[in-house]
């Protein structure tokens, strides 16, 4: 096939990958701005290079014409978690989209495959607008966790260098290295609560001071320096002192008097 010709074949596959990262990150946006815990940390996608579309096709004995119904993962989307609980909650978000349609669902997660790879594998259908059509394209999601994302990529570029003849030493420590990161897995989640519940506090500490110092900055072009004198100072007092409760307070007290000039500054006006 001509150059140009891959090009338009994979297109949608581009268009695919751009629209299903960003509706995963807004995902995660969501959840921060709602001050709820996100299942996902990060999300990756890519399209397969030509050579590696070829190379697969060659593998499998697949003729060209068939590389788009029988290649399933030319479009792909990781997505990354902290926990493995993490990933039966994206897998559910996943199914109930009506954006896509699953096709195929694996679980390595439960089972590893042979290799010791640990995943959780869906195949959905997902519609592309393009110029003057719309089509429908397979794209291969990859749900892991971080410790899996880290063995899997480590033993990605093993395989790749040593195509499929991985010397045995190679391989048996990476199996144990499988081995580790199950454990580190289950270990996390043993402490999941509370490292999620860590977090969800450092990020709403996050915000109140953001909001604060977002207030303070507005004060400076209507209140007198003497005011943000005094609501410096006391911010500055409230912070070494670490209380997050009486820095809350403050925030709210200061939302009124940002608000109070708000008011003032549009009376002005008219
Ligand atoms: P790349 O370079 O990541 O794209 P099948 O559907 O069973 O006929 P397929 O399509 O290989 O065959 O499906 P499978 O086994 O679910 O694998 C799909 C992808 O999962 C692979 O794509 C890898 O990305 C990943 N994967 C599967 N097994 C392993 C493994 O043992 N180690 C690692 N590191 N990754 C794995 P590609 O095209 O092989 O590679």
């Amino acid at each position: 096939m001509e150059t140009r010709l891959w090009r338009e074949m994979l297109a949608p596959y581009y268009e695919a990958v751009d629209e299903i990262t960003m509706k995963f990150n807004h995902i995660i946006r969501n959840c921060h701005n709602a001050g709820e815990y996100s299942p996902i940390v990060r999300v990756e996608g890519r399209v397969k290079t030509i050579s590696s579309i070829l190379e697969k096709a060659q593998k499998k004995g697949i003729g060209i014409n068939e590389v788009e119904n029988r290649i399933k993962d030319i479009a792909g989307i990781r997505i990354i978690c902290q926990f493995v609980e993490d990933i039966y909650n994206v897998a559910n978000i996943i199914r109930n989209r009506t954006d896509m349609k699953v096709v195929e669902e694996r679980d390595y997660v439960t089972k590893s495959k042979e290799s010791g790879y640990r995943s959780y594998h869906f195949i959905v259908e997902y519609e592309v607008n393009l110029i003057d059509s719309a089509k429908r394209i397979k794209v291969e999601i990859q749900v892991r966790t971080l410790a899996m994302n880290f063995w899997g990529t480590i033993e990605h570029s093993l395989q790749y260098k040593y195509r499929g003849q991985m010397p045995e030493h190679l391989s048996s420590r990476l199996y144990a290295a499988a081995d580790a990161i199950l454990k580190l897995d289950n270990e996390m989640s043993s402490v999941r609560g509370e490292i999620v519940d860590a977090q969800k506090s450092m990020h709403q500490n996050d915000v109140i001071i953001t909001e604060i110092l977002h207030n303070i900055n507005s004060l400076y072009g209507v209140a007198n320096k003497r005011e943000i004198d005094k609501i410096q100072t006391e911010f500055y007092r409230l912070y070494e002192s670490n209380d997050m409760e009486m820095l809350n307070r403050f925030g709210n007290e200061l939302d009124v008097i940002a608000e109070g000039y708000r008011v003032q500054s549009l009376r002005e006006d008219i």
